[in-house]
């Protein structure tokens, strides 16, 4: 790990709430939702207005000139630096890219030198595709992550994914960030359920000392947003994991999605975490 980084303190997050947006995603067109920022500006003005409403991290995936899900590494590196520019916000890129991104594009997202990445654990089915990820792949972005020293976050969309991440932390050591900081995707069609059951029962299965964040894809996602924050975990909201903010009412931008996750935090007495706590908490170098 690079000498630089600092450990992350697991402390600030019992009294605070990390509140990830995922603003964009690889899935969705403007055609089913024309509030989804698609391009660079798009992006930028998004990630102010979270930051002002409470999101501490921005997880981004990024388009090309036609809206189409890209991992160009000129692009990547230049959304890093537009969003390092505007906000205080930590950047964490996509590893997981979309579907049909190649292992080796999927590695070099790496070396546009974000604060932070997904690394998703294991391979799952994504309604009708399969969204690929291999041991030997996982291994690999794993030892890289070590290698540059950003920060992982562990994406787990099935109970099996949490084994995978045991096994990593066995055969490789301790992220960068010195603590796993996992991310639970649940209601994918294909993964695990989004409800309160399987939530408490993947959080007993994670490693001791791991911090987590949960997220609800369609329309999981406020039974496991609240699930998650009566089991003192995490926040990751936005139109990456649902278009609907409320039944027959479609999300009219990310910042609202992150607006009802503060306030409940703020009702559970765990307010939104500070975008410089933040850094402290996952071990982002300043
Ligand atoms: N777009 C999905 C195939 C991640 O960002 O790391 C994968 C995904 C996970 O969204
Ligand atoms: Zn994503």
């Amino acid at each position: 790990m690079d000498a630089g980084r600092a450990d992350g303190d697991a402390r600030i997050g019992k009294s605070a709430t990390l509140i990830t947006v995922a603003p964009t995603g690889a899935e969705a067109g403007r055609e089913a939702a024309p509030a989804l920022p698609v391009t660079l500006d798009e992006l930028v003005t998004t990630a102010k207005e979270c930051q002002a409403v409470g999101a501490a991290v921005v997880h981004v995936h990024i388009r090309d000139d036609r809206a189409r899900p890209t991992l160009d590494r000129w692009r990547l590196a230049d959304t890093v630096a537009a969003l390092r520019e505007t906000t205080d916000l930590v950047v964490q890129l996509s590893t997981g890219g979309a579907v049909t991104d190649s292992f080796e594009d999927r590695l070099a997202v790496l070396e546009a030198a974000p604060d932070a990445c997904s690394l998703t654990c294991g391979t799952v089915n994504f309604g009708d595709e399969v969204f690929a990820n291999p041991w030997p792949f996982v291994r690999r972005l794993y030892e890289r992550t070590q290698q540059l020293g950003v920060v992982p976050e562990f994406e787990l969309f099935d109970l099996g994914h949490i084994a995978t991440l045991h096994r990593l932390l066995d055969e490789l050591g301790p992220p960068a960030g010195g603590r796993p900081h996992c991310d639970l995707v649940m209601g994918v069609p294909g993964g695990m359920p989004g409800d309160a059951a399987t939530l408490v029962q993947a959080v007993a299965a994670l490693p001791a000392g791991a911090t987590w964040s949960a997220t609800g894809i369609g329309r999981a996602s406020l039974p496991v947003m609240l699930a998650a924050v009566a089991a003192g975990g995490h926040l990751r909201v936005g139109m990456e994991d649902t278009l609907s903010y409320a039944r027959g009412r479609a999300v009219s931008g990310n910042a609202e999605l992150v607006e009802r996750a503060s306030q409940l935090a703020r009702l559970a007495q765990r307010p939104p975490m500070s975008t410089a706590d933040a850094r402290v908490f996952l071990g982002v170098k300043a």
